[in-house]
C-alpha cells in the first residue's frame, strides 16, 4: 500500500461526501489534488514569508496559460509513483485520473504560456517573485468544428472551484472606478518547483461587490438596480478577451487591466511597508515586470498611490516609479499596440487620467529642452491624436525594455521603437524566451527523459539544460535508433489518444509533421494548407508517386471576430475532407485539425512530431515557444529566418535544420518589385491551388469566404495590399524545401543524428536560462531558498 493511499480515500469520501466505491474519476482527481495542496501547505507560508524580506520580482500578466497542475505537483514533491500505486490499490490509473482535469487556460497564447513556463522556472531557481493577474470565470472559448467551421463555447474552467487555487479573503483590496468601487478578492494558486521546498505563489485577483449583499437598496424600490450592479462587479472577471495580438479598445478591458494592476500594487505597498517601514525604498527592493502593455495602468497607478494614499510629492514618487518597472515588447504587429481613447480614461478613473496628463506635460517639456523636433515630440508623448499611447508611457518610465528573441529585439531598436532607443540606449536589451523543460520534456515524454538520464548518468538535465550539451558527442547509431522508436512509441500513443477523444484514425507508421499556434495570417497556416492540397494534386496526377506517408497536424484557434483567420480554419479542414477521403490518396497524406487545441493537447502532439513548421514571414513572429518545445522533443525545424527559429538555427547549424523564404532584411527590396499575379501564373503548383479556393474543388459553404482569401493574395482591396504575408513569395522555396525534407526522412540513421543534436543545444531555450538572466540584469534578484 503506498504512502497516498489512506488519505486519499479520506480525501475523496470528504471531498465527494460520498463511499469512495461511488466516487467518480473526477472524485479522485478533487481527493489528489486536495492531498497534494495538503503537502505543500507548510513550504508555502515559509516561502511566502521568507520573500516578504528581501529584494524581489513581481510579474504583472493580464494572461497566465497554466494548462494543468496536478502531475506538475506531484512530480515537483515526488509523489508520482505514490499516486498511481494509491490509486492502483483502489483499480484506477493515474492518466485517466489527471484526465480529469480542466486545462486553466487563462491565456491566449504565446505570450500567457510564456507567463506560466517562467512561474515555473521562478519557483524552481528559488526566486522571489510573485506572478500578478486575473482570476477569469471563463477561460480562453472551447472551440468545436461545425461543418468545418470554427464555433466558439465558453470555457467555465472552474465553476466548482478548484483545489488549486485558495481564496484568502484577509488579503482583499479595494479598488476604485469613478462610476462603481469593487473588492479585490485574491486567489493564490502555488507554484512548486522541481528540486526544491520553495513553493512559489501566483496571485489571481477577482471582483466581487463591496457588500455582499446591500440590503438597504434590496429592501426598497432599487431591489433591481441593486441586482443590476452586482452583476456589473462581477462582470468584470467574467471573461478573458480572446485577441491574440490584436488588441479591442473595450471598456471592460480597460477595467480588467486596472483592476489587477490596482490591487497588485496595493498589495506589494502594504506588505513593503511592513517589511521596511520607509515607502521610499519601495523602488530599491521591487521590481515590476511588465508583460507587454496591458499591465502599463501600474505605472499611473503606483504614482497615484504614492501621491494621494503615501503622501509624496511627483518628483519623489516618480523616482520610485522609475526604478520599479521594466517592459516587456511582444510584438512588433500594429494591431497589437494599445491605444486608449481618452474619454475612457476620464470616465473611469479621472485621477489616472490628470497623472498621465502631468506626465504628458513633463515629457514634452523634457523633450523639448533637449531639442527634439516638435513633430516627433508629438509623436511620441503619452498623450496624442485624442489616444492614451500604452507602449509609450511604458517606455518613458521604464529602466528596462526588452524585446524576446535577438531579431525581434533589433527590430524594435530600428523601427517599432528607434525612438525611444535614440534617447535612452541603455534601457533596451534582449531575453530570448525560454520553456520549461519540466512540463515540455520531462513529464510529456517520459521515455525520452528516460533514455537522456540513461546517458547522461544522472537526471541533472532537468534543471540544468546546458547538460545535455556534454552528451551530444556520446550519439551513435544505437542511440539515433533508440530516440526514432520512442518517436514511433510516441505517435503510437498519441494516435490512441486522439482515437479515444475524438474518434479519428491516424496512420502511426507516417511522418508526423505539425503546425499549432493560434491561427493569424502572419504565421502563415494557409501556406501549409496550400502544399498539402499541391501534394494531393501531384499525388492523383500520378498515383504511383513514391511519398512517404505524412500525418499534416494542425492546432489553432482563431478570435471569434478574426473573419479571415476562421475561413483558414475552414479551408484547412477542407482540404482535410478532400485528401482523408480519396482513394488515391488515403493512407499517404491525412490531415489532422486538432479540435480545441490547448496546452494539454499540446503535450500529447509534441512528442510524436517529426516536423515543426514555423514558418511565419520573417520579421513578424517576435520570438514563437513552440519552435523550442518541439527542438527539445526531438523534431526538426522547418522554418524561416524568424523570431527564435533564428537562434535555433544559430545553435545546430543550418545543416540540421530546413529553412526557407526571404530574409526580413531582403524584404523591403523584394517587396518594391513584388506581384503576386506573377507568383500565381509562374511558380509552378500555385495556379491550380489558388483556383481550388474557388472552383468547387472544396467549399466555403456558400460564404464567400475563399473568395476573399484568394482576393486577399492575388488583389489586396482599397486599404490592404495584396499578399501582405508574401505567401506566393515563399511558396517555391516552402515547397521544394517541404518536398526534400519528407524525403530525406527515409534516411532514419541521419533524421536520428539530427534529432539528438536539437535535443542536446536546446539547452539555451530552457526558461531557467532566460529567468536567469532576467533575475541578474534586470530584477537583481537572487536565488532564496527556504531551506
Ligand atoms: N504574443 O501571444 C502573444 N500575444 C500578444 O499580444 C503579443 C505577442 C506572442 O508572445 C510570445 C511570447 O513572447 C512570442 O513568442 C510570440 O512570438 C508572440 O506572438
Amino acid at each position: 500500500m503506498s504512502e497516498l493511499t489512506q488519505p486519499l480515500g479520506a480525501f475523496t469520501r470528504s471531498v465527494s461526501g460520498v463511499s469512495t466505491s461511488g466516487s467518480s474519476l473526477r472524485d479522485y482527481w478533487e481527493g489528489l489534488s486536495e492531498l497534494t495542496m495538503s503537502r505543500l501547505a507548510d513550504n508555502w507560508e515559509a516561502t511566502t514569508k521568507k520573500y516578504r524580506e528581501g529584494q524581489r520580482a513581481s510579474y504583472f500578466s493580464a494572461e497566465f496559460l497554466m494548462g494543468r497542475a496536478l502531475l506538475n505537483n506531484l512530480v515537483n514533491l515526488g509523489l508520482v509513483d505514490d499516486a498511481r500505486k494509491a490509486l492502483e490499490d483502489y483499480g484506477l490509473n493515474l492518466t485517466d485520473v489527471l484526465d480529469e482535469e480542466p486545462d486553466a487556460a487563462l491565456g491566449n497564447g504565446g505570450l500567457g504560456r510564456l507567463a506560466a513556463c517562467f512561474m515555473d522556472s521562478c519557483a524552481t531557481l528559488n526566486f522571489p517573485v510573485v506572478g500578478y493577474g486575473i482570476l477569469y470565470r471563463y477561460g480562453l472559448f472551447k472551440q468545436s468544428f461545425v461543418d468545418g467551421f470554427q464555433k466558439e463555447e465558453p470555457d467555465p474552467w472552474m465553476e466548482n472551484g478548484s483545489p488549486f487555487v485558495v481564496r484568502r479573503d484577509s488579503e482583499s483590496k479595494h479598488v476604485k472606478f469613478a462610476d462603481m468601487d469593487v473588492r479585490a478578492v485574491p486567489y493564490d494558486m502555488p507554484i512548486t518547483g522541481y528540486g526544491t521546498a520553495n513553493v512559489n505563489t501566483l496571485r489571481l485577483w477577482k471582483a466581487e461587490p463591496l457588500e455582499e449583499f446591500d440590503y438597504d437598496a434590496f429592501n426598497s424600490q432599487r431591489f433591481t438596480d441593486a441586482i443590476v450592479e452586482r452583476e456589473r462587479v462581477n462582470d468584470l472577471c467574467r471573461v478573458l478577451y480572446p485577441n491574440d495580438t490584436t488588441y479591442e479598445g473595450k471598456v471592460l478591458r480597460v477595467r480588467q487591466q486596472y483592476f489587477f494592476c490596482s490591487a497588485s500594487l496595493q498589495c506589494l505597498i502594504a506588505e513593503h511597508k511592513e517589511a521596511h517601514g520607509d515607502i521610499r525604498s519601495f523602488g530599491e527592493y521591487n521590481s515590476i515586470q511588465l508583460n507587454d502593455t496591458h499591465p502599463v495602468l501600474a505605472i499611473p497607478e503606483l504614482m497615484r498611490l504614492l501621491m494621494d494614499e503615501e503622501g509624496l510629492g511627483w518628483e519623489d514618487a516618480w523616482k520610485i516609479v522609475s526604478q520599479t518597472f521594466a517592459y516587456t515588447n511582444h510584438t512588433v504587429l500594429a494591431e497589437a499596440l494599445e491605444t486608449w481613447e481618452t474619454s475612457i480614461f476620464t470616465k473611469l478613473f479621472p485621477r489616472i487620467y490628470d497623472i498621465v496628463v502631468e506626465m504628458d506635460r513633463r515629457f514634452r517639456a523634457e523633450l523639448a529642452e533637449a531639442g527634439f523636433h516638435p513633430g516627433k515630440i508629438e509623436y511620441m508623448a503619452p498623450l496624442s491624436g485624442g489616444l492614451v499611447h500604452m507602449a509609450w508611457i511604458a517606455c518613458y518610465a521604464s529602466f528596462s525594455i526588452n524585446g524576446v528573441a535577438a531579431i525581434h529585439s533589433e527590430i524594435l531598436k530600428r523601427d517599432t521603437l528607434h525612438d525611444w532607443y535614440d534617447i535612452w540606449p541603455e534601457r533596451f536589451n534582449n531575453k530570448t524566451n525560454g520553456v520549461t523543460p519540466r512540463r515540455w520534456l520531462h513529464n510529456c515524454n517520459p521515455r525520452l527523459a528516460a533514455l537522456l538520464t540513461e546517458v547522461l548518468g544522472d537526471d541533472s538535465w532537468v534543471t540544468d539544460l546546458d547538460k545535455l550539451a556534454t552528451i551530444e558527442e556520446r550519439g551513435n547509431a544505437d542511440i539515433y535508433r533508440r530516440l526514432m522508436e520512442i518517436k514511433a512509441e510516441n505517435k503510437r500513443d498519441f494516435a490512441r489518444w486522439i482515437k479515444r477523444r475524438d474518434g479519428i484514425d491516424i496512420p502511426t507508421d507516417a511522418i508526423y509533421d505539425t503546425i499549432i499556434k493560434r491561427l493569424h495570417e502572419y504565421k502563415r497556416q494557409l501556406m501549409n494548407a496550400l502544399y498539402i492540397l499541391d501534394l494531393y494534386f501531384r499525388i492523383k496526377d500520378n498515383p504511383s508517386m513514391e511519398v512517404p506517408p505524412r500525418v499534416f497536424i494542425f492546432g489553432a484557434k482563431a478570435a471569434p471576430g478574426y473573419k479571415r483567420a476562421k475561413a483558414i480554419i475552414k479551408f484547412i479542414n477542407e482540404v482535410a475532407k478532400l485528401v482523408n477521403n480519396d482513394a488515391d490518396t488515403r493512407g499517404k497524406i491525412t490531415v489532422l485539425f486538432v479540435e480545441n487545441y490547448n496546452v494539454s493537447p499540446a503535450e500529447h502532439i509534441i512528442p510524436a512530431t517529426d516536423i515543426s513548421e514555423q514558418i511565419s514571414l520573417a520579421g513578424k513572429e517576435a520570438s514563437g515557444t513552440g519552435n523550442m518545445k518541439f527542438m527539445m522533443n526531438g523534431a526538426l525545424t522547418l522554418g524561416t529566418m524568424d523570431g527564435a527559429t533564428v537562434e535555433i538555427v544559430d545553435a545546430v547549424g543550418e545543416e540540421n535544420a530546413y529553412i526557407f523564404g526571404a530574409r526580413e532584411e531582403e524584404l523591403p527590396e523584394l517587396r518594391a518589385h513584388y506581384n503576386p499575379r506573377e507568383q500565381y501564373e509562374t511558380v509552378p503548383g500555385l495556379k491550380r491551388v489558388l483556383d481550388a479556393l474557388v472552383d468547387g474543388t472544396v467549399s466555403d459553404g456558400g460564404t464567400g469566404e475563399f473568395h476573399d482569401l484568394l482576393g486577399s493574395l492575388l488583389d489586396g482591396s482599397s486599404w490592404e495590399t495584396p499578399d501582405v504575408y508574401y505567401v506566393l513569395g515563399d511558396f517555391a522555396d516552402y515547397r521544394a524545401t517541404r518536398d526534400r525534407m519528407a524525403a530525406d526522412y527515409a534516411n532514419q540513421e541521419e533524421w536520428g543524428r539530427k534529432a539528438w543534436i536539437n535535443i542536446c543545444r536546446s539547452g539555451r531555450f530552457s526558461s531557467d536560462r532566460t529567468i536567469a538572466d532576467y533575475g541578474r540584469d534586470i530584477w537583481g534578484v537572487k536565488a532564496t531558498p527556504i531551506k
